[in-house]
């Protein structure tokens, strides 16, 4: 990988030294060149270890410019958090345009079947703080921007292809209850609380997310192994006007994946940073995250048969009903250089959108244009965020905006007004490839009101709740124990299970039980729900698994004395997979393997714990066995793969820790009789986890 830093290259670590003089003077040495240190104003600086003083015990001066200047600018590093989505991670990449959609849409990104567009992409949670845990069990921002040869498009969408409201109206109430509550300030990053439950149970319109909030894609394996979504219906444009409706979708490369609850819960603990982390070292490896970009293109007619409303942004139409397309590949290749300025400071907006792409009338997406710009504001502080390098077009742009805070790019020359009459010297004119608006005709009266289908509220929960396998359905079930049992108001919890009742009522028994309470009576809905509605085996992450290992990681929890051969070939079979390898052992400096050779380990086992791993091997000496069963983190090691449905290899060596970990060996235990049944093992793991223990285990 290229250096990006070649100017600190020559010093090491090890090189520099801070000496001090006699009289408290000090001065850096550092071997080969570095670059010296100024301030602001460029004025170099020979002392920065102590400000300027009166005398050796004396007070501090004022005319100290570089402590002043420094500590002013410390004082001033924090901007605003998002509001919502505070949290997140961004990489850069490119997009790379498949298949040409001349045919539907004058988007010059979309012309050119081979062409690649830079992209900058950013992921997020929605409810947590700036510092929050990555495994919060929460929907996931997945917003891309593209830098095309016709202005900035910003795709600023979800992991979930629904939302929680009808009406941007709403918004502030959804995000109120969900966040921390005002007068404590906490649950952080959390929706098990009164507040959440509270609004979901009094806005019927979100039940359908309450289903999709609940199931596991609210807790995925890392952003590599998610979907993504427009969510709203968009209109392509093409070179003479006819509009076609599209719902963008972002498919995973390596399949979707999501964990289980529990050990998400251990997850924030093991390693709050584990999804930024993994996109990071993803990245670094080589092994870069790729998606498809796959278009769900309809017509008015299709829009006026279909059953809800295509405005509305809490139904999907199922994949069966109008199949995707893929017309193109996001490829993320590249980490930030700096994370403030790339991933805090990047500004997306809904309103970001190119000629040969419109919006619909959805009330949701409407509210949401004006909101991304106002909030980019209030967080970056001038109407110049445009500027910044991440934010900036890469194509050319000529406005006649000009001055504000921090302006960098003001128009040169006389004419910052439009018409003017100073020729070729006047800047820049309008142009008819310039960006139209789709001419709907618009009429009726000015209410506060919504389309007819949106009183569907439970049709489409419906749908989705039986389109699971059977697993995800009682991760559903479970979830929704889960956090209705940390609700403190009984009558909160009633009310939310009247509305599962008209989902489904297995479902509303099953988590009335686990609340330990009667039926109540179902809600009263406000429109007739279909109770007829296909299955859509398209919206199970179960039942669409990869097959394949690849991208996952396989941790080995090793000590002194592991057998090397059998090491050596599950490191090979996993690598053949397209798999990571940790070691685990006893002390991070390392072990002695079998053949005498000692080797570094990745993790101590007690900051190692299996939830970092997607499958685990446990190839400890019988000595090792003996001495890591004293070991309550290394019990849990095992204790917990098994508990979390993985598939586990194992040793007649290591199996007395096993037995003391309390696993009953079953088909996703493997013993390895030696190196040859390696490969073997890697093929089990590439089903992901080895379900069928799990309404043994019940680790909820
Ligand atoms: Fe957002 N949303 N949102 N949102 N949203 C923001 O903009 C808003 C909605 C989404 O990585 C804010 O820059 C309103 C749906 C993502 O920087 C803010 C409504 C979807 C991100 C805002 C919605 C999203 C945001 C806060 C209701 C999925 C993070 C900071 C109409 C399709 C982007 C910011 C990033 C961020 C407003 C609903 C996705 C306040 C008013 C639906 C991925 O402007």
């Amino acid at each position: 990988m290229a250096d990006k830093h070649p100017e600190l290259k020559s010093a090491k670590l090890a090189d520099v030294s801070i000496k001090r003089g006699a009289g408290g003077e000090t001065h850096q040495v550092a071997e080969g060149e570095v670059a010296s240190l100024t301030t602001r104003q460029g004025v170099p600086v020979s002392d920065d270890q102590n400000s300027l003083k009166l005398g050796r015990r004396g007070p501090t001066l004022m005319e100290d410019f570089h402590f002043r200047e420094k500590i002013f600018h410390f004082d001033h590093e924090r901007i605003p958090e998002r509001v919502v989505h505070a949290r997140g991670f961004g990489a850069h990449g490119f997009f790379e345009t498949t298949e040409s959609l001349a045919d539907i849409t004058a988007a010059d990104i979309f012309q050119r079947a081979g062409e690649k567009t830079p992209v900058f992409v950013r992921f997020s949670t929605v409810a947590g703080n700036k510092g929050s845990s990555d495994l919060a069990r929460d929907v996931r921002g997945f917003a891309v921007k593209f830098y095309t040869k016709e202005g900035n498009w910003d795709l600023v969408g979800n992991n979930i292809p629904v939302f929680f409201i009808q009406d941007a109206i709403k918004f502030p109430d959804l995000i109120h209850a969900a966040k921390q509550e005002p007068d404590r300030g906490f649950p952080q990053a959390q929706t098990a609380h009164d507040n959440f439950w509270d609004f979901i149970s009094l806005m019927p319109e979100s039940i359908n997310m309450a289903l999709w909030i609940m199931s596991d894609r609210t807790i995925p394996r890392s952003f590599r192994f998610m979907e993504g979504f427009g969510v709203h219906t968009f209109r392509l444009i093409d070179a003479k006007g006819k509009s076609t409706y599209v719902k963008f979708h972002w498919k995973p490369k390596l399949g979707m994946q999501s964990v289980v609850w529990n050990e998400a819960v251990k997850l924030n603990g093991a390693d709050p940073d584990f999804h930024r982390r993994d996109m990071w070292d993803a990245i670094q490896a080589g092994d870069y995250p790729e998606w498809e970009l796959g278009l769900q293109l309809f017509d008015d007619d299709f829009a006026d048969k279909f059953e809800f409303d295509i405005l509305d942004a809490t139904k999907i139409i199922p994949e069966e009903r109008v199949p995707i397309r893929r017309v193109g590949r996001l490829v993320l290749d590249r980490t930030v250089d700096n994370f403030f300025n790339e991933t805090e400071q990047v500004a997306f907006q809904t309103g970001n959108i190119v000629p040969g792409i419109d919006f619909t009338n959805d009330p949701l997406l409407q509210g949401r244009n004006f909101s991304y710009l106002d909030t980019q504001l209030k967080r970056l502080g001038s109407p110049n965020f445009n500027d910044l390098p991440i934010n900036a077009p890469k194509c050319p742009f000529h406005t006649f905006q000009q001055d504000g805070h921090m302006t960098l790019n003001n128009p040169r020359g006389r004419a910052n007004y439009e018409p003017n009459s100073w020729g070729a010297n006047g800047g820049p004119r309008e142009t008819p490839k310039g960006f139209r608006s789709f001419p709907t005709e618009e009429a009726g009266d000015k209410r506060r009101t919504r389309g007819e289908l949106f009183a569907d509220h439970y049709s489409q929960a419906r749908q989705f709740y039986i389109s699971q396998s059977e697993t995800e359905q009682t991760h559903i079930k479970d979830a929704f124990v889960f956090e209705l049992s940390k609700v403190e108001t009984p009558e909160i919890r009633a009310r939310v299970v009247s509305h599962l009742i008209n989902v489904d009522k297995t479902l509303a028994k099953l988590v009335a039980d686990g609340l330990g309470m009667t039926l109540p009576k179902a809600a009263e809905p406000a429109r007739k729900p279909i109770t007829d509605l296909p299955p859509s085996p398209a919206l199970s992450i179960i039942k669409n698994a990869p097959g394949s290992f690849k991208g996952r990681k396989l941790g080995i929890l090793v000590s002194d004395g592991v057998d090397a051969a059998l090491l050596t070939a599950l490191e090979k079979a996993a690598k053949q997979q397209g798999a990571l390898v940790e070691l685990v052992a006893p002390t991070v400096g390392g072990f002695t393997a079998s053949d005498g050779k000692q080797r570094p380990a990745k993790q101590k086992v007690n900051g190692g714990p299996s939830v970092l791993y997607d499958a685990v091997a446990i190839l400890v000496s019988a000595e090792g066995a003996a001495q890591l069963q004293q070991e309550a983190t290394a019990r849990d090691f095992v204790a917990d793969a098994f508990a979390h449905a993985k598939f586990i290899a194992t040793t007649e060596d290591a199996m007395p820790l096993l037995e003391k970990a309390g696993v009953e060996p079953d088909g996703g235990v493997m013993s390895l009789g030696g190196p040859k049944d390696a490969g073997r093992f890697l093929e089990l793991c590439s089903q992901l986890r080895f379900w069928e223990r799990e309404p043994k285990v019940h680790a909820v």
